[in-house]
C-alpha cells in the first residue's frame, strides 16, 4: 500500500480551508498556523518521497522565521543542507492544495512520474522546530505524514533553522562536514572562532544579543560557555516578550532603529537575530553624532570580502575567483564599494537565499548576503584543497575561517562570530567598519493589496512587468528624485503584501519616494491605475 492508514489521517488532517492557496514561496510554506495542519501532514509525505528519490536524509524545519507569533511555516532541506530543489517546490505546492479525495492519486502519479523506488530505499527525515506555540502540534502532523508514507524520522526538538541545515549536511556527508549533532555544531564553530582569534591583540570581546524572543536565545545560552575565554554575551529578548515584536533583525532593519527594550551605550556592539536565527544585523551608537548606526547584510558582505581578499593575497592565493552576490535590496553604495573599491564582481539575483546560494555556488568563493542580514560564504572543494596545501599562517587562518562558516545557509550565530573574528583580526572598530562606505538613505514599505500576485517582475525584480503601465509610472516618479534615486516593487513570498524599496540622496527624499511608489502600487493593484 502506498500510504498507511490514510483514511484515519485524512480525518485528522482535512483541508479545512480549501479557499486558501498554500504556496511554497521564498522560503517554504508560510501562513497562519491554524491553516497549516493538512499542509504539514502532506509535507511529511513529500519529504519522505524526496528522501527516497535522493537516497539521502531530508530536513524539515517548522518555523515562520521573522513573521509574527501566530504564523508558522515549513522549510524543507536537501541532503546537502541547501534549500529544497526548485522543481520540488512546485510539487510541494501541488500536494498542499490538492483536494482531500485526490491526495492518494496525486501521490501515486508523482511516484510514477518521478520513478521513485519505494521498495529498495529507506526514507529518513530529520525535523526540528522553533519556539512558536503551534510548533509542537505541527511537528506531530509532520511525523504522521512521514509515518503514513512508511518513512523514518528523528525529531531534534528545538533548533535554530541553520542548525538543522548543518546537521542534515553532516549526516549525509557521513560526518565529513562535522558531527551531526547540536553539540557537534557548537564544538566546530567555537573551536574555529577561538583558533581564528588566538593571536589577536585585543582582550575579551563583549556583545549584546537581541534574540527576538525566539529560539536563538536558548541556543546562545548553550553556545556561550564554549566561547567564554574570548567573548561574552548579554542576551536580551530571550522569551520574556512576544516573538519578533518590537525586536529582532527584521524590526531593526525595516525601522532603522534599535529594539524598543535597548538603550544604546557607547563602545558597545549590538546584534539582532530573527525568530529562527538565520538572519543577523549589527548596530551601535556612533559617538560623533550620538546616533544609531546599522550594519546590515551589505556591510557584512563588504567586511567578509575585504578580509578574504587580504588573506588570500597574503597566502599567495590571489588567483582564486571570488564573487559577491546581492539582491535588488542591496544599497547602491555597497554595490559601488564592491566593484570600485574592492574590484570584485558583484551579481544581482531575485530575493530568497536559494537564489543567492545557487549563484554563489558557481564561483570558487561565493559571498552572499541579503541586505536583511541573511547570508553566508561558499568555498568550492577545489579552493579548500588549494588552501589546505599551503602551510603559511594566513592559509591556516583561512581554514579556521572556513570551519567557522555554516556553508549550508545564512546562520546568525555563525555570522555573528565571523564578523567579530574579522574585526578582531583586522583590529578594526565597528565605526571603522561602518566607514567602508556610507549607505544611501533608503526606505522599505509594505502595501496590502487584494491580490499580490497581480504584480510580476523581471530583471532580478528590478522591473515590474504587470500590471501594465506601473513600471512606467514608477520610472516617472523616480526621475523626480534626482540621479541617485532608485525604487522597485515585488510581491512578498512570506507575507500577503507587496514590498516597496526606495533609495535617494536624503532620508526625506527616500521616504517620499517610497510613499509615492506605494500609492502607485495600491492604485494599480486595485484597478485604479491608469492602464489597468
Ligand atoms: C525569508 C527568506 C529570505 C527573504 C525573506 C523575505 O527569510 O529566507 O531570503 O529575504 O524571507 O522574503 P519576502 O520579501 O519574499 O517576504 P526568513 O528569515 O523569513 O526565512
Amino acid at each position: 500500500m502506498l500510504l498507511n492508514n490514510l483514511d484515519d489521517y485524512m480525518k485528522k488532517y482535512p483541508n479545512k480551508r480549501p479557499d486558501i492557496i498554500q504556496q511554497y514561496g521564498t522560503a517554504g510554506f508560510r501562513n497562519k498556523a491554524d491553516t497549516l495542519f493538512h499542509v504539514t501532514f502532506r509535507s511529511g509525505i513529500l519529504a519522505t518521497l524526496r528522501s527516497r528519490s535522493t537516497n539521502g536524509i531530508i530536513g524539515v524545519m517548522i518555523t515562520a522565521s521573522h513573521n509574527p507569533e501566530e504564523d508558522n511555516g515549513l522549510k524543507i532541506i536537501e541532503p546537502d543542507g541547501s534549500m529544497l530543489e526548485q522543481s520540488w517546490e512546485k510539487l510541494a505546492t501541488k500536494i498542499a492544495n490538492i483536494p482531500d479525495d485526490n491526495l492518494e492519486q496525486c501521490i501515486a502519479d508523482m511516484v510514477k512520474e518521478l520513478n521513485i523506488n519505494l521498495k529498495d530505499t529507506v526514507a529518513k527525515v530529520y525535523l526540528a522546530r522553533d519556539t512558536r506555540k503551534s510548533s509542537p502540534s505541527l511537528s506531530i502532523a509532520l511525523m504522521d505524514g512521514i509515518k503514513a508514507c512508511h518513512g523514518e524520522f528523528q525529531d531534534f526538538g528545538l533548533l535554530t533553522t541553520p542548525q538543522l541545515h548543518y546537521i542534515v549536511r553532516c549526516a549525509n556527508s557521513n560526518g565529513q562536514y562535522g558531527e551531526p549533532s547540536e553539540k557537534g555544531y557548537y564544538e566546530k564553530l567555537s573551536h574555529a572562532f577561538l583558533r581564528l582569534t588566538e593571536h589577536s591583540k585585543q582582550q575579551k570581546l563583549h556583545l549584546i544579543v537581541d534574540c527576538a524572543n525566539g529560539v536563538g536565545a536558548q541556543k546562545m545560552k548553550l553556545m556561550a560557555p564554549y566561547l567564554i575565554e574570548k567573548i561574552t554575551f548579554d542576551l536580551i529578548n530571550i522569551g520574556d516578550g512576544t516573538l519578533n515584536l518590537g525586536c529582532g533583525a527584521d524590526f531593526v532593519k525595516v525601522n532603522q532603529r534599535q529594539p524598543d527594550s535597548i538603550e544604546l551605550k557607547s563602545n558597545q556592539h549590538y546584534v539582532s537575530f530573527d525568530g529562527d536565527a538565520d538572519r543577523i544585523v549589527f548596530y551601535y551608537r556612533n559617538d560623533r553624532d550620538g546616533k544609531f548606526h546599522l550594519l546590515d547584510g551589505d556591510k557584512i558582505s563588504a567586511l567578509v570580502a575585504k578580509f578574504l581578499q587580504q588573506l588570500l593575497n597574503e597566502s599567495g592565493l590571489n588567483n582564486i575567483e571570488m564573487i559577491v552576490v546581492q539582491t535588488a535590496y542591496a544599497n547602491g553604495n555597497s554595490t559601488k564599494y564592491i566593484s570600485d573599491t574592492l574590484k570584485l564582481i558583484s551579481d544581482c539575483v531575485p530575493t530568497g537565499v536559494k537564489h543567492l546560494h545557487h549563484r554563489a555556488l558557481q564561483s570558487e568563493i561565493g559571498i552572499y548576503f541579503e541586505a536583511n542580514g541573511h547570508g553566508t560564504i561558499l568555498f568550492s572543494d577545489n579552493v579548500q584543497k588549494q588552501i589546505a596545501k599551503c602551510s603559511n599562517e594566513n592559509a591556516k587562518k583561512l581554514l579556521h575561517f572556513i570551519d567557522l562558516v555554516n556553508q549550508t545557509v545564512g546562520d546568525a550565530i555563525s555570522d555573528m562570530l565571523i564578523v567579530e573574528a574579522i574585526l578582531d583580526n583586522l583590529n578594526l572598530t565597528i565605526d571603522e567598519w561602518d566607514s567602508f562606505y556610507q549607505d544611501l538613505p533608503n526606505k522599505l514599505l509594505k502595501v496590502a493589496v487584494k491580490d499580490r500576485n497581480v504584480i510580476t517582475t523581471t530583471d532580478a525584480e528590478r522591473k515590474c512587468v504587470k500590471p501594465e503601465g506601473l513600471q512606467m509610472a514608477i520610472d516617472k516618479v523616480v526621475a523626480e528624485f534626482g540621479p541617485q534615486a532608485r525604487s522597485f516593487i515585488r510581491p512578498s513570498g512570506t507575507e500577503d503584501v507587496v514590498r516597496i524599496y526606495a533609495e535617494a540622496q536624503t532620508k526625506e527624499m527616500a521616504d517620499n519616494l517610497a510613499r509615492k511608489v506605494g500609492n502607485l502600487v495600491y492604485d494599480f493593484a486595485n484597478g485604479i491605475g491608469s492602464k489597468f
